[in-house]
């Protein structure tokens, strides 16, 4: 009998304050429903990479000659990668060697000291970003780009796979905006160098270098 009672009372109390919510709603209430939408873009990847004189950075090269070789001195070519990416990490830059630098059967003794030094035979190259000299012409360059230990200094060129020696990580270029447009191109000059002893083999040499960009998603 107790359980009876008590679930009588409930009920009770339960009609009671529905009855009291219909009797405050106003007949014309103002309501209020919400529905969004998610507004989306897509910015695809860019990447231009171009290898150009170091003196001019709106005239692309393939060749760095590095001159008629003597006894007496170092000779050198130099030549600047031109990289444009909006990558959110940048890109890395590498080279890899076809071969040897040869005249067809005598090859070039490769640099391993980290200087091509007068009357001794050597060949490598070095790496320069803005800020170390590297790159300058009518235009100011900051160049964001970081060389690779060891490629501040003078280093062979034999890797058949793609080699890093540079690379910027921190997102895309915003610092060089403006006219003209490569402005917005980083610039690291590449410098090859040559020294000969007098045991070198007489001959045209020639060597084939291919660089790489990736850019870093
Ligand atoms: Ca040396």
């Amino acid at each position: 009998m107790k359980r009876y009672f008590a679930k009588a009372v409930s009920i009770a109390a339960t009609l009671s304050l529905a009855i009291s919510t219909i009797g405050i709603l106003p007949a014309n209430a103002a309501q209020s429903k919400y529905a969004y939408v998610d507004v989306t873009a897509q910015v695809n990847q860019t990447l231009a990479f171009d290898i150009v004189s170091a003196t001019d950075a709106t005239t692309t090269v393939n060749t760095c000659a590095l001159g008629t070789l003597s006894n007496g001195a170092v000779n050198s070519c130099s030549y600047a990668l031109r990289i444009a990416t909006n990558a959110s990490s940048g890109f890395v830059a590498g080279f890899r060697a076809v071969g040897e630098l040869t005249n067809g059967t005598a090859n070039f003794n490769h640099v391993a000291d980290g200087t091509v030094t007068t009357g001794t035979e050597e060949y490598g190259l070095r790496v320069f970003a803005s800020a170390d000299g590297g790159y300058s012409a009518t235009n100011t360059y900051a160049s964001p780009s970081v060389i690779n230990a060891p490629y501040t200094t003078d280093q062979p060129i034999n890797m058949t796979t793609s080699t890093p020696v540079a690379h910027f990580s921190t997102g895309p270029f915003d610092s060089h905006k403006g006219t003209p447009w490569y402005q917005n191109s980083t610039l690291i000059k590449v410098r090859h160098s040559a020294s000969i002893s007098v045991g070198t083999a007489q001959g045209a040499y020639t060597q084939r270098v291919w660089w790489e960009v990736t850019a870093s998603p």
